[in-house]
């Protein structure tokens, strides 16, 4: 474990800082390894903290070269300085200039948080308290300062210097090899939207006009050469601005809005002020280096980021508990966009797809916390599925409660109320309760409570009385810290099927909220509904209007019905999936029942058949959603105990190939006539095509292998994009053999060089559900393609085997063994990127004894290593308690 002890953070401890930093004049010279900053503050005693406080400004890793106060050098008895801090002891009870001189070493910065360098270019990355590694700062949200920068740099290793704002001077420094440029941002910003860049950048550029009349200058900056592949980024930027301004009024507030991509970043892009920096994989597109998901997620980070600029930058967070204020709104917000932008039935059950995975297996497991969490001890192990996605799904059902008007009226009310603030959870709901006159403090406890509702649903026609009545239940399982449960507001969507499709709602009970909507608020509840003409099929959480697992009495014979005539196209899609999750749920939890596991896939595929003869031509996009079956993982947790992931890998290949079998010579014709051989174009309706192309390639090679290598090889051969060439990777790698390991060596050929695509071709491998798989990860691992320095080859190589549930969770534990000895190596340069990589346990309590006994050895042996960081310590103490 970690030396030193760590400190619990707590909401409840919360008091605002004794000082204020009105403004920040940063000096920054950039060199390689020995970069000067000099950071001037603009102090003042805060009125809300205490009088004669000292100074205490955060550190890390820094080494003082002077500190001036107003100008003149303080003693050396008036301070004390560590690479962690700076405390002046006595500070003037005035305002008051402090001067700090610090000097740091981009180039040894290999956590990639603060200034580091990033194939030769300078960049920064300063959430959550990365500023605290460039200068001594009061380094927390709720201290907000107007930024000067200016940085120099030499004009050859930097040619384009960056930072937040608008540029008011740049030239050349006398002696002719220098040069610099001055940024000014007007809007006062916490220390966490900090940041620089300085390189030798190509640029796009284009111009913009706000909805209000402000001209601005869009550019999205690249590695040099890759311009060409920056287009659908600025595509991206240039649609969700006018989107902003339309649906939430939101208007661009600088005069220019720059998008930065570099090679090393932690995570996936970073909303600075004005210069949102990015990891190049989620700038960079072109047909043959990008697949329509990469599009996809350019569209929705790029959207991300830029709504940040309203939700996170404007009004930002009073302290870290409040990180969902900004990231489950924002996720919200960008989650509509692309729903405008593309199909809202698709989008809504990818993002539910993504929800289940990530969030109700984090949920459901040791790491489970409250959307608000109450106390931790490094926060940048709460950039979580929960604070994000459980975060965003909070916001739904909010919107779904209040309703649409009342809803955007709140969200105008929080723009209005709390522009320039560092606000809280509180902040936020008050305006909704005041738009919508509604109670919202039961509502609130979503943002307390962890764990997933399970709602229990039970209904019952009542012929003579031609009514139905629906019996509801909600509990919520034990979660660490959390033994007890309070019913939380549950918004559930519903509708009665009928023989001619939904029957009309009547009741006069006070649950009904109207327009298809109960609340169930309660433990338990009983609606009826009357006037009912026909025994109705109840088709619940429409949309998914609540993030909760749901457990209905429906047999199959219903549940297909709903598939096809719900008029809710996400409930036709959960049906589909809820019948297939039986089927997989049983024959993995009993390989004994394989027998039955037949026998669904037979009715299955009946009900597939007339499915993919009749509509999924009129919809690919939702139709490859169908053919996808439930992940293994979602397999897993809802079996929940005594977990064999090749038993349920197993069913999962069996229901697989039985489909295929069933459905192949459909799947063929079906992929014939959505072959229209144009040229690609990334839209969501070509891109539905394919994935419904691909899904069928991936049925027919598990059921016949032969047959699926030959078409995986004709459409690589053929294919003009990647998306399809990748296609025909995965599905070839179901299909051990000499084809496939030439195909390997074809697709790595033809994209050398290419970190990007390298990366899938890293990845592909990573998750062969194989016993060899390990072996020919660790020989990867020495292919010049690999870097454990650069996260997104970890992430493709280390991370893609972690990810592969039959090969992590291999009967020997090697599986554990490797990813834990990983974790151990990556903590030694890059904290963050290991303690995510251990996340990869954390469904390790519901494996059968033998695997999870060595899961746990092999989680000890990482938690007792000397010198963990905090990061890696935090995941390996939480995922064993
Ligand atoms: N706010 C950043 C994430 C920062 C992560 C710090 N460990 C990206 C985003 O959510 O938009
Ligand atoms: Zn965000």
């Amino acid at each position: 474990m970690r030396s030193e002890d760590t400190k619990l953070i707590r909401l409840e401890d919360y008091r605002p800082s004794d000082w204020l930093i009105d403004t920040v004049d940063l000096d920054i010279s950039l060199y390689p390894v020995k970069t000067r900053v000099r950071a001037l503050l603009g102090l003042r005693p805060n009125p809300a903290g205490q009088p004669d406080a000292p100074l205490v400004l955060d550190g890390d890793e820094l080494s003082l070269s002077a500190l001036l106060l107003d100008g003149l050098p303080v003693e050396t008895n008036a301070y004390s300085v560590t690479p962690q801090g700076l405390t002046l002891h006595a500070p003037p009870a005035r305002r008051f200039t402090l001067t700090i001189d610090t000097e740091i070493d981009p180039s040894a910065n290999t956590k990639l948080m603060g200034l580091y360098r990033s194939s030769g270019v300078y960049c920064t990355q300063c959430e959550a308290d990365g500023f605290r590694r460039i200068s001594y700062f009061l380094d927390r949200p709720d201290i907000m300062s107007v930024y000067t920068v200016r940085l120099e740099a030499a004009q050859a290793e930097a040619p384009v210097l960056l930072s937040n704002g608008n540029l008011v001077a740049a030239g050349q420094v006398p002696g002719g090899e220098r040069h610099f440029a001055v940024w000014h941002d007007p809007h006062p910003k916490p220390a966490y939207l900090f940041a620089l860049v300085g390189g030798a950048l190509d640029v796009v550029r284009q111009d913009y006009v706000t909805a209000d009349g402000r001209s601005v200058e869009l550019a999205v900056y690249v590695e040099p050469g890759k311009a060409d592949r920056a287009g659908w980024a600025m595509d991206c930027l240039v649609r969700c601005m006018r989107w902003d301004e339309r649906v939430f009024g939101r208007n661009y507030d600088l005069d220019m809005f720059n998008v930065v991509a570099v090679s090393d970043f932690n995570m996936g892009a970073m909303e600075n002020k004005g210069l949102n920096i990015f990891n190049d994989k989620y700038v960079l597109a072109d047909p043959q280096t990008a697949s329509d998901g990469d599009y996809a997620s350019i569209e929705a980070i790029i959207a991300h980021e830029y709504f940040h600029n309203w939700t996170g930058n404007r009004i930002t967070c009073r302290d870290w508990f409040q990180l969902c204020l900004k990231e489950g709104l924002t996720v919200f917000r960008d989650q509509e966009f692309s729903s405008d932008e593309r199909s809202r039935p698709v989008k809504r059950i990818a993002d539910v797809r993504t929800l289940r995975t990530t969030q109700f297996s984090e949920d459901a497991g040791p790491l489970a916390h409250p959307v608000r969490p109450r106390a931790y001890k490094e926060i940048n192990n709460f950039y979580t599925p929960t604070v994000y996605e459980k975060g965003a799904e909070i916001i739904r059902m909010l919107k779904l409660l209040v309703g649409d008007d009342a809803f955007r009226a709140g969200m105008d009310l929080y723009f209005l109320r709390c522009d320039g603030m560092a606000a809280t959870i509180e902040d936020f709901l008050a305006c909704f309760a005041e738009t919508s006159g509604r109670e919202l403090a039961a509502f609130a406890r979503w943002y307390e409570q962890s764990g997933t509702p399970t709602i229990v649903a039970s209904g019952h026609y009542d012929a003579a009385a031609r009514s139905y009545t629906l019996d509801l239940a909600q509990t919520t399982a034990p979660t660490p810290g959390q033994p007890d449960k309070v019913p939380v507001v549950l918004p559930i969507v519903l509708g009665l099927v009928g023989a001619g499709g939904d029957l009309p709602l009547q009741t006069t009970s006070p649950a009904y909220a109207g327009a298809g909507m109960i609340v169930l608020d309660q433990a338990c509840l009983s609606v009826t509904f009357t006037d009912v003409a026909e025994p109705p099929i109840p088709s619940l959480l429409r949309g998914f209007s609540a993030p909760v697992r749901l457990e209905l009495d429906l047999g199959d014979a219903e549940l297909l019905r709903l598939f096809s005539a719900d008029s809710d196209p996400f409930n036709r899609w959960q049906a589909w999936q809820t019948v297939a999750s039986r089927a997989l749920v049983s024959a993995g939890r009993d390989p004994a029942k394989h027998d039955t596991l037949a026998m669904s896939a037979a009715a299955m595929a009946d009900v597939l058949g007339v499915f993919l003869r009749d509509q999924a031509p009129a919809d690919p996009a939702f139709a490859a959603q169908v053919l996808r079956l439930p992940s293994l993982g979602d397999i897993a947790r809802e079996i929940g105990r005594d977990v064999d992931p090749d038993a349920i890998f197993a069913a999962h290949r069996g229901l697989s190939a039985e489909l295929g079998r069933r459905l192949g010579p459909q799947l063929l014709a079906l992929r014939d006539a959505l072959d229209t051989q144009t040229r690609y174009s990334p839209d969501a309706a070509s891109a539905g095509r394919r994935a419904l192309r691909n899904e069928g390639l991936g049925l027919i090679a598990i059921a016949a292998p032969q047959e699926g290598a030959r078409l995986a090889e004709a459409q690589f051969s053929t294919a003009d994009n990647l998306t399809d060439r990748l296609a025909a990777l995965a599905a070839m790698t179901l299909v051990p053999g000499e084809a496939r390991e030439a195909l390997i060596a074809r697709f790595a050929q033809s994209c050398a060089a290419e970190p990007l695509v390298m990366d899938k071709w890293l990845m592909a491998q990573a998750l062969i559900p194989e016993r060899a798989t390990l072996d020919r990860v660790r020989t990867l691992m020495q292919h010049p393609a690999f870097s454990l320095g650069n996260p997104n080859r970890v992430r493709a190589l280390i991370g893609g085997f972690a990810a592969n549930m039959t090969q992590f969770n291999r009967p020997d534990g090697e599986g554990y063994g490797f990813i834990a000895d990983m974790v151990i190596a990556l903590d030694r340069t890059n904290p963050q990127i290991a303690s995510r990589l251990l996340g990869s346990f954390k469904s390790w309590r519901m494996l059968e004894p033998g695997r999870k006994a060595l899961a746990e050895a092999r989680l000890a042996m990482v938690a007792q290593t000397p010198n963990l960081s905090r990061d890696v310590a935090d995941i390996a103490e939480r995922t064993l308690a």
